[in-house]
């Protein structure tokens, strides 16, 4: 009986805001099933904020340690966002973050389950530490997938080379995908291809903090490379000057609107680098965004690594479904005509 009352309150006040709102800026707090450790920090949970116009959503989730913005100036620049819209002028937003937001927003992208189940992500994403990276990859053994992507640089050299090694000794066609973030030193690097089959390397993601460095390490062992933060120190012009550049990772929330993302895109194309659509952690909402620019507008229909969903406690979704979960929100603004 109470929870059928509550219930019914929750669909009534569903709906009521369904059926005012116009314009909204909120704001969630994401739990991680386990804390998460990219490169210093470890994050207990993800902050991010959702914009919402006539049916389309955008997410807005500059990430500490990547974004060169935070989530408060962020935050700022979307309420003045909302502002010219709502007094009718117009206004472009600076922030990479708060493009990218505004853009999927106007795109008015439909969730379904169905076309979700159509484009599943391309690699499997392992984190934590060598063991518990080596013991969830031995718990795939009935049917390991083909490509993995897992960090490294993070332990030592000889863990990780364990680690490495016995992943491709369980699977031997492996192809593993190694994301450094420049935590590699170019010895550090060298030392650990050696020990391995370049043949179970699809790329590593910037070996090095340096551009030259990086370049030097897939001189000198023949493993392609792939730009992810460093490509915003590699002009577009320089592409060419790679021994062996195989893709250039976009993080829509990092790189910004569509014009950015499609410049970028356009001339990998041309250089024929993989274009590889990637998270950075956002929500279920913002991951489903990111699914839904790599498919239709950058036309890199086979790449994407968005396995990140699997990280989270909980979801801005409701259960089973693609619906907008207004208790995970916070609301900061709303507005209707
Ligand atoms: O360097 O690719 C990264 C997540 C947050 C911040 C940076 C990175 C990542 C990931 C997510 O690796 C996995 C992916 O989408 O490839
Ligand atoms: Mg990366």
């Amino acid at each position: 009986m109470l929870r059928k009352t509550h219930r019914n309150k929750e669909t009534q006040t569903h709906k009521s805001i369904k059926l005012i709102m116009k314009i909204g800026l909120y704001r969630y707090n994401l739990p991680f099933i386990n804390p998460i450790k990219l490169l210093d920090e470890t994050m207990e949970s993800r902050s991010g904020l959702l914009i919402y116009k006539d049916g389309g959503w955008g997410e807005i989730c500059p990430l500490p340690g990547f974004s060169y913005e935070t989530i408060d100036e962020a935050q700022d620049e979307a309420l003045t966002y909302i502002h010219h819209l709502v007094s009718g002028t117009s206004y472009f937003p600076e922030l990479p973050s708060v493009q990218h937001g505004v853009d999927c927003m106007n795109s008015k992208f439909e969730y379904s389950q169905e076309e979700y189940d159509k484009f599943p992500p391309n690699y499997t994403f392992l984190l934590g530490n060598p063991k518990e990276i080596t013991y969830n990859w031995f718990k795939l053994i009935d049917n390991f997938p083909h490509t993995v992507k897992i960090k490294v640089g993070r332990h030592s050299l000889k863990e990780e080379l364990k680690m490495l090694k016995e992943i491709c000794k369980k699977s031997p066609d492996v192809k593993m995908i190694l994301d450094a973030n420049g935590l590699w030193t170019k010895e550090e690097a060298l030392s650990i291809m050696g020990f391995l089959n370049k043949e179970n390397i699809e790329y590593i993601e910037d070996p090095c903090n340096n551009l030259d460095d990086s370049d030097f390490v897939s001189q000198q062992t023949g493993i392609p490379i792939a730009l992810d933060q460093l490509l915003r120190f590699c002009p577009i012009t320089d592409w060419g000057n790679f021994s062996n550049l195989k893709a250039v990772i976009i993080k829509p929330s990092i790189i910004g609107g569509s014009m950015a993302c499609n410049a970028i895109c356009e001339q990998a194309q041309l250089f024929n680098i993989k274009i590889v659509a990637s998270s950075l952690f956002e929500s279920q909402l913002g991951n489903y965004n990111i699914r839904e620019i790599a498919r239709k507008k950058l036309d890199c229909k086979a790449y994407h690594g968005l396995d990140t969903n699997k990280y989270f406690k909980y979801s801005v979704f409701k259960n089973n479904s693609f619906d907008v979960d207004f208790r995970m929100l916070s609301t900061i603004y709303e507005h209707e005509d």
